[in-house]
């Protein structure tokens, strides 16, 4: 397995030759998006573009089941949104071989999965949101994504990462990267650096049980995409139209609530995820507002109970990935990639500053949510 970034350039041409891009692959640029997996845009001599991916194998240890989901999901999408709609949905590039992956063995370097996607031209990402248009636009996108699994034929889709939303799981891990951080002088470090962390996550505890079985008594398990960030959607460029759903791999099972909570964790403000000043990660009602409505407008099958669960949502969402980048700074910056030392811990604290600002606005976000039209 090749470690997060450290890809042979020779390497990465050769692989994108494994996959059907109807001529020669001459240049593979890295983009540095994205925490876990590696991504490069290739071009090929025919004048194709291309995105090509390395599955994060630490992350995603079970690969097949991934592409398995994937090819799912993009197979469903084309049927949803007709054939006139290739810009609107990714499209997997099948390998020479004709699998929709292709898999380094250990005698061609490390032992990798790789997936390729047509690029689609012409659009662009945002690290963060700008405007409430641009809110309401992106959650929309998001719910009409969670309308259009509805009716997905059985089984449903694989969990590729179980318990991914299992927020007292999380503090579990939580728990034992804290322990395990003695054991070492580099750990026992890090865990001095987030003494005012660790106890905040320790005091928030009881919230991140809200979602968990019993309390989700009576809120249904619909295919959701559990990664509702504002760069996981493609803008058109000329138009500024939320075009595109991206990132498919945690897109699987799960509640109405970790979406629209993941969306609000990372658009209701205007502060960058790893900021090292936490005085913009307040929520701006504005903002949530916008989110509210675009998700309840583009996800017009839910319920009563799945609309009241929303801000909890929103809550245990924030506070589950404080304490996954917590946990992530305590084991050594192992599973969310890092540009700087800290980082990870930046990340947590941008999280808990925007957990507690939601907190003593709640009874506003429940009137917002209550009141927003469908
Ligand atoms: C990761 O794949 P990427 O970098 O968009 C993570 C999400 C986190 C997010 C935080 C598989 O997303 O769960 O919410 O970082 N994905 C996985 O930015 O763990
Ligand atoms: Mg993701």
């Amino acid at each position: 397995m090749t470690a997060p970034g450290q890809n042979d350039p020779e390497a990465v041409l050769r692989i994108a030759g494994r996959f059907r891009t109807g001529g020669r692959a001459t240049g593979a640029v890295e983009l540095r998006a994205g925490h876990i997996n590696d991504s490069f845009v290739v071009s090929t001599a025919s004048g194709g573009r291309f995105l090509l991916q390395r599955i994060n194998g630490y992350v995603f240890p079970n690969p097949a089941r991934v592409m398995e989901n994937i090819v799912r999901i993009t197979r469903h999408l084309e049927r949803r949104l007709g054939p006139e709609s290739a810009r609107r949905r990714l499209t997997l590039v099948p390998a020479v071989d004709g699998e929709m992956w292709f898999e380094t063995t250990a005698k061609e370097g490390p032992a990798d999965w790789w997936r390729m996607y047509e690029l689609i031209e012409d659009t662009t990402t945002e690290l963060r949101v700008s405007t409430p248009e641009q809110a309401f636009l992106a959650a929309q996108a998001f719910g009409r994504f969670e309308m259009h699994f509805v009716d997905l034929p059985a089984p449903p889709l694989h969990e590729t990462i179980p318990g991914f939303h299992d927020t007292p799981k999380r503090f579990d891990a939580f728990d034992r990267a804290l322990a395990a951080a003695n054991e070492s002088p580099v750990g026992a470090a890090r865990r001095r650096q987030a003494v005012a962390e660790i106890r905040s996550v320790a005091v928030h505890r009881d919230l991140g049980a809200r979602l968990s079985a019993a309390s989700t008594h009576g809120l249904p398990q619909r295919t959701v995409h559990n990664d509702c960030k504002i760069s996981n959607i493609l803008f058109d460029r000329p138009t500024g139209e939320a075009l595109c759903v991206v990132d498919l791999d945690t897109t699987m099972p799960g509640l109405a609530a970790y979406d629209f909570g993941d969306m609000v964790r990372s658009m209701s403000h205007r502060a960058d995820e790893d900021a090292r000043d936490t005085a913009g990660a307040r929520v701006d009602l504005e903002l949530f507002a916008a989110l509210a409505q675009g998700y309840l407008d583009g996800a017009g099958f839910l319920t009563a109970a799945e609309r009241r669960s929303l801000v909890d949502g929103a809550l245990v969402l924030t506070l589950e990935q404080a304490v996954r980048f917590l946990t992530d700074h305590l084991d050594g910056d192992v599973y969310f990639r890092v540009e700087r030392p800290g980082q990870n811990l930046d990340r947590c604290r941008v999280q808990l500053a925007l957990l507690e600002s939601l907190l003593a606005l709640d009874a506003d976000l429940r009137r917002v949510v209550g009141g927003a039209t469908t």
